[in-house]
């Protein structure tokens, strides 16, 4: 059965659908532009209480019954326990899975959006703070992947797992947040091997945008 895909364009949405792809779960895409203001639908708020992308509705949950989830790492979380891909069962990968995926969920992707969010602004004041702030964490969680990766495939050791779906979701924006993965050579590796997969490609591919 089809899953829903509540989400747009950016990173945290990106996670999802490059998720779904390499699960190979059939998936219909719901967007939800966040610059309209279509995440305060009170439809959506049903299925996403916080108003924020992404979220899911599977028909075929638990017991057959339909279930939505929000939180993009519960939602990764779920689809792997769901098809029991991407998330290790021998215990250290299965504990290291856990450690990169709330990494990125409590750093690599709070910082990078500050930086995403300050470099927006207009008045000089005001962005230079902001920027030198978490412009500085961004890059030192940068450095905390590389020195990783460089022992490592993948974060959570030689297996692929939802630790590498939630994390490309924020490097595929490093352009925005201004890193050069030149600087970071074993997050540059990774990045690109990520990038060769075709079920990586399609998550990117897949339009999470209104048509124009
Ligand atoms: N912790 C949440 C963060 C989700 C999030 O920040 N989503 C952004 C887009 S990447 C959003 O929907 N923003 C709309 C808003 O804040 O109104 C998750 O990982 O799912």
């Amino acid at each position: 059965m089809t899953i829903d895909l509540y989400a747009f364009d950016t990173p945290n949405g990106r996670k999802i659908s490059v998720a779904l792809e390499e699960m190979a779960l059939p998936y219909r895409v719901q967007v939800v532009d966040i610059t309209q203001g279509e995440q305060f639908a009170p439809a959506f708020l049903k299925i996403s209480p916080n108003n924020k992308i992404p979220a899911i509705v599977d028909a075929d949950g638990p017991g057959g019954a339909p279930i939505s989830v929000f939180e993009s790492g519960a939602i990764l979380i779920y689809l792997a326990e769901k098809t029991g891909r991407f998330w290790p069962a021998e215990p250290a990968a299965h504990v290291a899975t856990m450690e990169w995926l709330m990494f990125q969920m409590g750093g690599f992707g709070p910082m990078p959006g500050q930086v995403h969010h300050f470099i927006a602004l207009h008045d000089d004041a005001d962005r230079r703070y902001g920027l030198q702030r978490f412009m500085q964490e961004t890059r030192r969680l940068y450095a905390v992947m590389n020195a990783r990766l460089s022992e490592n495939e993948f974060f959570a050791g030689r297996e692929l797992t939802i630790a590498d779906f939630a994390i490309i979701g924020w490097a595929w924006r490093h352009p925005r947040h201004k890193v050069d993965l030149a600087d970071y050579p074993h997050v540059q590796r990774w990045y690109q091997q990520m990038m060769a997969r075709p079920g990586v490609r399609r998550g990117f591919e897949v339009a999470l945008r209104h048509p124009s």
